[in-house]
């Protein structure tokens, strides 16, 4: 896209938003064409795209390339292990692999508005099962399957969620992971009082695993390719739930409804990742997350793309395992996160080289700023310095894409985002909230609805209203910290609020402070994120001790082990630091500005320690933090 193009559509999208809107809603099949685009307001809350239009999504992704893509490669599965048969599916495939999925669901008792749990490895079966939902007008809620019984129960419960999807188990770099087991451990835990209606567990492994009767079933027995006709949606029909964390309380069921969302996706694809017929396209996230919602199940989907379905990690076999893909499938758009990137450079550029690269076109990268270094190395080696990079801001909350440079129309800056995709109107405020202008920082929001935005947090709206919109009254509030600079790019500076990012995963700190206090030796805990050099950023937890307990290897690895059970593995503690206080103001409160600022070893700028309780605690923290 030219420059000029890309500043007559930007102009156009904010300034005509309804033309603008109601033009891209033609990328996708309706049932019955919207006649209005955005009707919205951010105080009170209330946001609707295309509400008089009808349509179904599954039909979007599948049906309707039948006939003019149907021989076209859809899915290309690569197992975990190399070695194992791998498999392509054509769009004909698909659809008839999503309807035997849809008529198994239906099989098990699933109807228009029921909540689905999806709970699976990136396998093929585990798109097929977001797409039957769509196709049947279910909810699906998709629980990454890193994810501890613990946490799934509480996404279980949290939906009131009544059928789950799952697998035998999952293989993650050669590992099993029992995910029957698991959500049998989950339906065990002691708060969960909601029976489930039905299981489907796709056979994986062949793990022998315990099936309850009347109730959990074999896909592989339900399964069944009769027609099965996609349900036709309201636009503002909910189309999916997904967990997130926040800075605060359990982690909030984000609503995504079917209109918007699917315009929105589509939209983006098509720009952003520039996708021409015939070309391999690979994100490399996984499902349980929205990147891999937007990007691997809807995106390219919507726009008949062929893209590749990873079931592994990038470090097995060995470190060269993205290359030998890239290699193999011989993919032109690899979009990915910047800690891969940095735990693949820090394995040095031999993995890289030995592997033929000459397809890829384009790379991207999502999840977490990326440092100047990572994006080097990822230009310099990985793309052979002819690929230009697409590094784009989002969130859960935003659906898909909101800030990110467009090939050819932008110049790349090494760790900006870019630019504002259509429709998307940032705006930086201080923390009054008076709006700053020009070349500056501040924190993030955006001022005007765009169709992808969530619409609400599955029953509560008003932690909706809360989360969001009330920190700057009548604007989205994003979390996030952000200088723009002269030429209007954005340079994202990370999360303002107590969320941390770990290795492009958000987490809450006062998720991990729960979990450690459960503990029955911890009497209090305090969360905060650190550098970490493949992370981005670690975690990095202060632990006091009930009295007449000791702190000590033995005590470390146990909590570790213990928040690893509480929320899963990629929750672990990076460090532990046991002390004999918290700094407090005098009220009470847990002065996290001090505790980051000695995680982050950074003592010249303490700043105030003066309101403290005890102001000689942080002396003994700054000791305790180079004795363990
Ligand atoms: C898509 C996704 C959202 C948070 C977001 C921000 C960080 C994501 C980024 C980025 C800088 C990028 N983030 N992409 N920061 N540059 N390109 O990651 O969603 O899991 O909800 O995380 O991730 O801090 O607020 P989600």
């Amino acid at each position: 896209m030219h420059p000029e193009e890309y500043e007559e559509l930007y102009r156009r999208s904010v300034e005509q938003p309804d033309e603008f809107w109601l033009d891209q809603a033609k990328r996708l099949d309706w049932s019955a064409f919207p006649t209005k685009a955005g009707e919205w307001s951010f105080d009170p809350v209330h946001i609707a795209w295309f509400a008089d239009g009808e349509l179904n999504l599954c039909h979007n992704a599948v049906d309707r390339h039948l006939e003019t893509l149907g021989d076209r490669a859809a899915l290309i599965f690569e197992p975990d292990d190399p070695a194992s048969p791998g498999r392509t599916l054509t769009y004909r495939e698909l659809h008839r692999e999503v309807v035997a999925m849809a008529n198994a669901l239906k099989a098990i008792g699933v109807g228009k508005g029921d909540r689905v749990t999806i709970y699976m490895p990136m396998i093929v079966e585990g798109v097929l099962a977001m797409l039957a939902c769509a196709r049947l007008g279910a909810i699906h809620s998709v629980v990454f399957g890193g994810f501890s019984p613990e946490a799934l129960a509480g996404r279980i419960e949290g939906c009131g969620s009544r059928f789950v999807v799952t697998a035998d188990e999952g293989l993650r770099g050669g590992k099993h992971i029992p995910l029957k087991a698991n959500v049998d451990a989950a339906l065990a835990e002691p708060d969960h009082d909601t029976p489930l209606d039905g299981m489907l567990v796709v056979r994986h492994t062949g793990a022998e695993i315990d099936m309850t009767a009347g109730r959990d079933h074999w896909y592989h027995e339900v399964a069944n390719d009769a027609e099965c006709p996609c349900e036709p949606m309201k636009a503002e029909d909910p189309l999916f739930i997904l967990y997130t964390s926040g800075s605060t309380g359990k982690p909030k069921g984000v609503v995504h409804t079917t209109g918007g969302y699917g315009v929105w996706t589509a939209t983006t694809f098509h720009y952003i990742f520039d996708y021409q017929p015939g070309e391999v396209f690979w994100c490399t996230a996984d499902i349980g997350w929205v990147t891999g919602h937007s990007y691997i199940t809807y995106g390219p989907l919507f726009n008949g793309a062929t893209q590749v379905i990873f079931e592994g990690i990038p470090s097995y076999p060995d470190h060269s395992r993205f290359w030998q893909t890239v290699e193999k499938h011989k993919v032109n758009i690899l979009y990915t996160a910047p800690t891969a990137i940095r735990a693949l450079m820090r394995e040095g550029d031999a993995f890289v080289t030995a592997h033929d690269r000459s397809s890829i076109r384009l790379l991207g990268t999502v999840g977490e700023p990326i440092n100047p270094e990572a994006w080097r190395w990822y230009f310099d080696v990985v793309g052979e310095k002819r690929c230009p990079i697409i590094d784009t801001w989002w969130q859960t909350e935003t659906g898909a894409c909101m800030i990110t440079t467009l090939p050819s129309a932008h110049d790349m800056k090494p760790g900006s985002a870019g630019r504002p995709f259509f429709g998307v109107r940032p705006q930086l405020v201080d923390h009054e909230g008076e709006v700053l202008d020009g070349a500056t920082e501040g924190n993030l929001c955006i001022t005007h609805s765009w169709p992808g935005q969530a619409r609400t947090v599955y029953g509560d709206h008003g932690r909706f209203e809360q989360t969001y919109f009330s920190t700057y009254k009548g604007k989205y509030f994003t979390g996030d910290g952000c200088r723009r600079d002269e030429d209007e790019y954005y340079w994202i500076t990370g999360r303002v609020d107590d969320v941390i990012n770990v290795s492009g995963h958000r987490m809450g700190t006062a998720e991990v402070e729960s979990a450690l206090v459960l503990h029955p030796k911890v009497a209090e805990a305090a969360v905060v994120g650190y550098p970490h050099d493949i992370k981005g950023q670690g975690i990095y937890c202060y632990v006091t001790l009930n009295a007449g307990e000791e702190g000590g290897d033995a005590l470390y690895s146990e909590l570790r082990g213990h928040v690893r059970s509480e929320i899963g593995p990629i929750a672990s503690p990076d460090h532990i630091q046991f002390t004999d206080g918290l700094p407090k103001t005098r009220s009470g409160k847990i002065m996290r500005r001090i505790l980051r600022k000695i995680a982050e070893d950074d003592y010249g700028t303490l700043g105030d320690t003066s309101t403290l309780a005890d102001p000689s605690l942080v002396d003994r923290l700054i000791e305790g933090r180079h004795n363990n």
